[in-house]
């Protein structure tokens, strides 16, 4: 049968469905796409995901399985030992809650910063407006986790889940926007314990997110 494959770009939301693979021990290949050169609308690749946008995951029986959150369910299900979507139906319907709020409301929030253009037609003003507004969003979205991870290493339970991994990607793209500068001293700590991690420092040394 063959591998899974995961089609992702670097620095991008793919980044978490790779380290949930990663972090799950399933193997599969990685397909790189360069989203500035426009490979995700080539018909090559909308064939694959219709939706033009990465991650996706070609499973086995050759379906393919988008949206980042469904991945991370599917991974961590099909990797209980991994603790990645805890099967208690409480822990993992707290796992969606912050998923959901990583990629609804965080990733949301960045994506009119990295690409204003994409929600205005209204001109630069407009663009550095709406880029502003979205990165207090972010920004006061992530003074949540903060609150949250006070006297505690993982958002849930003893040991890092899928809304981990989520909140880390988050949290390394507000660092990489110079955005943290001591505002988040437990997002800080959680990032520093996820990128250590032996299934995450490769990764992100590939990506250049070390
Ligand atoms: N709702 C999707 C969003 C995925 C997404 O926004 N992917 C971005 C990269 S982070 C993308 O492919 N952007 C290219 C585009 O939209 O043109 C998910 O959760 O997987």
């Amino acid at each position: 049968m063959p591998r899974p494959v995961l089609w992702t770009s670097m620095r991008t939301t793919g980044t978490v469905a790779r380290l949930m693979l990663a972090e799950a021990r399933i193997d599969h290949e990685t397909r790189f796409l360069s989203l500035g050169a426009g490979e995700h609308r080539k018909p090559a690749y909308l064939a694959v995901n219709p939706k033009g946008q990465v991650p996706a995951l070609a499973l086995e029986d050759g379906s393919v399985l988008t949206e980042n959150i469904a991945i991370a369910l599917h991974v961590g299900l099909s990797a209980p030992d991994s603790g990645l979507v805890p099967a208690d139906p409480l822990a993992m319907a707290r796992t969606v809650e912050w998923l959901s709020w990583g990629v609804c409301t965080i990733v949301t929030a960045w994506q009119p910063r990295f690409m204003p253009g994409r929600f205005t037609d209204g001109g630069e003003s407009a663009e550095a407006a709406l880029a502003e507004a979205a990165t207090a969003r972010a920004m006061s979205a992530l003074d949540i986790a903060e609150a949250a991870l006070e006297g505690r290493e993982t958002l849930l339970g003893d040991r890092p889940t899928a809304a981990d991994l989520m909140l880390f990607f988050n949290t390394t793209i507000a660092a990489r926007l110079g955005l943290a500068d001591g505002r988040w001293p437990n997002l800080a700590a959680h990032r520093a314990r996820i990128a250590a991690r032996p299934a995450v420092a490769p990764i992100l040394a590939e990506e250049g997110l070390a």
